[in-house]
């Protein structure tokens, strides 16, 4: 099924330029960028969200991290666009995650994981609803 899916390339890709390299992987796995917005994530923000894991042990450090530079919001476009992101992500640790996969080739750590992904469809539509409105979205 066609679907769509919110994918932000976090601080420690940009800060080392590969946005470029990212989203061609990206488009290499059968995602297309539909909509795309470089920002800078507030205090509150990154807070909101992450609210999920508000109560976890690191979650201020994750918040810190994610304010600490630009990240690149965007929307991916495809079929199983959501299992078929988490697929070129790779696992959220980088020393688990799959040969070839973003965060295998491109991570730091656990936290500097230099992508995120939507883990649901449900979750997707509300996190893409956090960073773009309907008329951003160019399918
Ligand atoms: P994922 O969906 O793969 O991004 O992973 P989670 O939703 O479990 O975690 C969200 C983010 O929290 C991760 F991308 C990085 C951060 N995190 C940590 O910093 N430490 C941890 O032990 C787990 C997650």
């Amino acid at each position: 099924m066609t679907e769509r899916t919110l994918s932000i390339i976090k601080p420690d890709a940009t800060r080392r330029n590969l946005t470029g390299r990212i989203n061609a992987m990206l488009e290499e796995a059968g995602l297309r960028i539909v909509a795309q917005k470089r920002t800078r994530l507030t205090v509150d923000e990154a807070r909101a969200f992450y609210a999920v894991h508000k109560e976890r042990p690191f979650f201020d450090s994750l918040v810190t991290f994610m304010t600490s530079g630009p990240v690149v919001a965007q929307v991916l476009e495809g079929h199983d666009a959501v299992s078929r992101n988490r697929g070129v992500m790779g696992a959220t640790n980088p020393d688990q995650a799959a040969d070839g996969t973003i965060r295998r080739v491109f991570a730091e750590s656990v936290e500097a994981n230099s992508v995120h992904g939507s883990d649901s469809p449900d979750n997707a539509a509300s996190e893409i609803a956090f960073f773009f409105s309907a008329r951003d979205i160019i399918g």
